[in-house]
């Protein structure tokens, strides 16, 4: 009752002072605004007595060019155990906690599964009560928002901040200056209290905006030069304007590698300065300082920590990199060729050309370490950093790293004896794996209210909140008639929350007694989304061919966000938005099948799509998705998956069995042991499949003239410059997924028998949450305690 008072003073006054007004005559951003404001004063004096209780301790700090956090209001609210609380307050003053919730702007400041990782394992460690800290880049906009006309994505800015970030506190006194060759730039660090649940932890998310050192050059502006006397501010500001919209490729852009440096150097220098400030001495630096690099973005900290330790602090070489050894370590994120980080030494030169000198250095040593380990001459090559005239950032992060982890046990496979197994050969004892985790705080808690209440209800106890593998002991009422029967009416439930949703965002009716068959995740080849639209098409077909053809009705839902250069991805959502009005038009196929593509998918549309999946659809090709991390969202909410041995995927069949879930296709191995593989043979081989790949290119449907569709066709059967034709498999696939498609559709017949399939994968979940991983982190790489 106080707290609530309280709370209501504070949301009055911040009314008063930011906008003039009393609460009761604000909109409902102004309102959220206000909330958080209120919520901040009661958040910060904890998070000051939070660091406090680290001092002196070894801490560890998540270096990401992206952190994909979402909303922060409802989480930290969860997080704090007040969530209820305001609610009531909020409905005592006539407000809809729910319409507060939905003014909040997403804090999109990343792509895909490599920022919501991030994201995750901060509120893990918080919750875990360990000291990790995110260092990143506080993008003015974030990734972009997606719209479709007549069915083409198209990007339009994500001005986050518009409307005020109450979050974040701007530390202007802890600014640094960080050197390019072009000039200085100054970075402005703003902290973001990361709140652990029941709040003991409370870490901070650093990020740095960019400005100039000197906003205004008077002297310009008198002389009449307007542009000129506001260029350092946009030339400055431009580093950190916009988060680069590529998942899985590189670009080589010079402003991206500004990006890196700005941000690590920044963050470097900070660590540098308080710990000095302490010590007197970076000799312990690593002692007190665990950095993981999150893939190669941030692997230009290993010759800046060499630049401030042997060139600013005047610290010896070899002294120098053994600190530099023991601080880093590096996560490797994928396999794909066009995602490994290569930056031209002309580039290099140009920006930063002291750090290159360093590189160099680093690779003599790095051969000379070689040969004194027995390589040969003729071997060196294979490891060199610098390389063609380029820079190989993985060489980099493994050398100048201790330790070198992959993200599920199949991909770290996959790193030990293929792709890095020259390098494991010298260093095995650097290579381990992580596999990726997710929160359940936010992943269920928050996202999935009814299903959590179920849990706690049946397991008497709260303690899954932070020690998921509670869920185990729910396998027992796996042939609980009535368990299972309130597990499908709260999936009922979830699924008309969503299809109100969709129906007001999107415009669109879907049957909620259909199966919800759901696909989220970035636009990409590798992760096949074309497969699932060949699969529906053929599906179409069949059913005019067949109206008696006997199937469950099923929505298939989309939701994905394609690189704006990416043509081939665009081209492929295009497609499916075509067969969507195909198949939705056609009053004979209404009420079996429908298509929807949600647009703008995010992680708070994320938060509505997981809980009311009935299938999880995980088909990347074997080998390409390093671990995935949205399948572990589906298994927790209950959802089987209809997958391939790939990425995490394998893992969670490990736990869930095989025959709880719909597993297909091509192996790791068989793809290796592939020959002379002529999709264009093998496409009219397979009954129905000519006929779908073919759509592409006869007149079935339009591309307005785009080319788009007869690309996507070449790819298939004749390939392109650089590659062989259906390099993803899409082709040899179809016929096992529709297979296992078809498995799926009896399955779901038996409705008990669909449940219990659920609830085995929700109770076998325990392993993928990220508070396993971050433990696994803290221990075996970091060695840091909790508090
Ligand atoms: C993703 C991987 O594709 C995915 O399988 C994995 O679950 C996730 O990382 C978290 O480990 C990656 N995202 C990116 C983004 C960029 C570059 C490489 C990768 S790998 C920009």
């Amino acid at each position: 009752m106080k707290n609530k008072e309280v709370l209501l003073e504070r949301m009055e006054r911040y009314a008063l002072t930011t906008f003039g007004k009393r609460v009761d005559d604000l909109n409902n951003n102004e309102k959220y605004v206000v909330l958080a404001k209120a919520l901040m004063e009661e958040i910060v004096p904890q998070w000051l007595k939070s660091q406090e209780k680290f001092a002196g301790k070894k801490q560890a700090y998540y270096l990401s060019a992206e952190f994909l956090m979402g909303r922060a209001l409802t989480n930290n609210l969860i997080n704090m155990q007040r969530k209820k609380e305001v609610e009531e307050l909020l409905a005592e003053l006539g407000v809809d906690y729910n319409q507060i919730e939905d003014a909040e702007e997403d804090a999109a400041l990343g792509n895909g599964g490599l920022g919501r990782l991030a994201a995750c394992f901060l509120d893990s460690a918080a919750t875990l009560d360990y000291p990790l800290h995110g260092y990143g880049i506080r993008y003015q906009y974030g990734i972009f928002k997606q719209k479709f006309i007549d069915g083409f994505q198209v990007e339009e800015g994500d001005n986050w901040l518009e409307y005020g970030e109450p979050w974040s506190i701007r530390k202007g006194l802890e600014s640094v200056i960080v050197s390019f060759a072009d000039g200085d730039v100054k970075a402005v660090p703003y902290d973001t209290p990361v709140i652990g649940y029941g709040q003991k932890t409370i870490n901070t998310l650093r990020l740095w905006q960019a400005e100039a050192v000197k906003e205004f050059d008077f002297q310009a502006f008198n002389e009449q030069e307007y542009d000129l006397a506001v260029k350092a501010k946009n030339d400055a500001e431009n580093i950190s304007k916009v988060l680069y919209p590529n998942d899985s490729t590189d670009e080589g852009k010079l402003l991206r590698l500004k990006q890196q440096y700005f941000f690590v150097s920044a963050s470097l220098q900070d660590l540098v300065r308080k710990h000095k400030a302490k010590y007197n001495t970076l000799e312990n630096f690593h002692k007190l300082h665990a950095i993981q690099l999150n893939d190669t973005h941030p692997a230009v900290a290993i010759p800046e920590m060499m630049r401030i330790l042997t060139k600013v602090e005047g610290l010896e070489w070899s002294k120098a990199w053994e600190i530099v050894v023991n601080t880093f370590a590096y996560t490797n994120h994928t396999l794909l060729a066009e995602a490994l980080e290569q930056w031209s030494i002309k580039l290099y030169k140009k920006l930063l050309p002291e750090i290159y000198t360093i590189i160099e250095k680093i690779d003599g040593q790095l051969k000379k370490e070689l040969l004194a380990k027995g390589v040969e001459a003729k071997e060196l090559d294979k490891y060199a950093i610098i390389h063609n005239g380029n820079i190989k950032m993985a060489w980099l992060s493994i050398y100048g790293t201790k330790s070198t982890n992959g993200v599920a046990q199949l991909h770290t496979n996959l790193l030990i004896n293929q792709e890095l197994n020259h390098w494991y050969k010298i260093y095995p004892e650097r290579f381990n794996n992580k596999t990726n985790g997710i929160t359940q705080r936010r992943w269920l808690l928050q996202s999935n209210p009814e299903l959590s209440n179920f849990i706690t209800e049946l397991l008497g106890s709260d303690a899954w909140i932070t020690n998921l593998t509670e869920l185990k002991k729910l396998e027992k009422f796996a042939d609980d008639q009535s368990v299972l029967q309130r597990f499908m009416e709260i999936k009922k439930m979830k699924k008309e929350q969503l299809a109100a949703y969709i129906k007001r965002v999107e415009g669109i009716d879907i049957d909620t007694n259909s199966i919800f068959d759901i696909q989220i995740k970035r636009l990409h080849e590798y992760k096949r989304q074309l497969l699932k639209a060949f699969y529906i098409l053929d599906l179409y077909y069949r059913l005019k061919e067949n109206p008696d053809l006997d199937i469950i009705p099923r929505t298939f839902i989309f939701g994905a966000k394609a690189a704006p250069g990416y043509f081939r991805a665009k081209g492929i959502i295009k497609f499916i938005n075509e067969i969507a009005k195909l198949v939705n038009n056609d009053k004979e196929i209404s009420g079996k099948i429908k298509v929807v593509f949600v647009q703008n998918y995010r992680v708070s549309y994320a938060e509505k799509l997981f809980p009311a999946a009935d299938v999880s659809e995980q088909i990347s090709t074997a080998g390409k998705e390093a671990s995935g991390t949205g399948n572990m969202k589906f298994m927790l909410n209950g959802a089987p998956t209809i997958g391939t041995y790939d990425g995490a995927n394998v893992e969670i069949v490990e736990e869930a069995g095989e025959e709880n879930n719909f597993i297909f296709g091509l192996r790791v191995e068989d793809i290796a042991a592939l020959k002379d593989y002529n999709p264009k043979e093998e496409y009219k081989k397979i009954k129905g499949l000519q006929r779908v790949v073919d759509s592409l290119v006869d007149g079935t449907f339009d591309d307005g003239k785009t080319g788009m569709f007869k690309e996507l066709h070449d790819a298939l059967l004749i390939g392109a410059s650089w590659h062989k034709p259906d390099h993803y498999y899409v082709i040899k696939d179809f016929e096992s997924y529709r297979e296992a498609q078809q498995r799926v559709n009896d399955a779901y017949k038996d409705r008990l028998g669909w449940a219990r399939k659920c609830w085995i994968n929700l109770a076998n979940s325990g392993k993928f949450s990220s508070d396993r991983t971050i433990d696994q982190y803290a221990k075996e790489i970091w060695e840091i305690e909790k508090a």
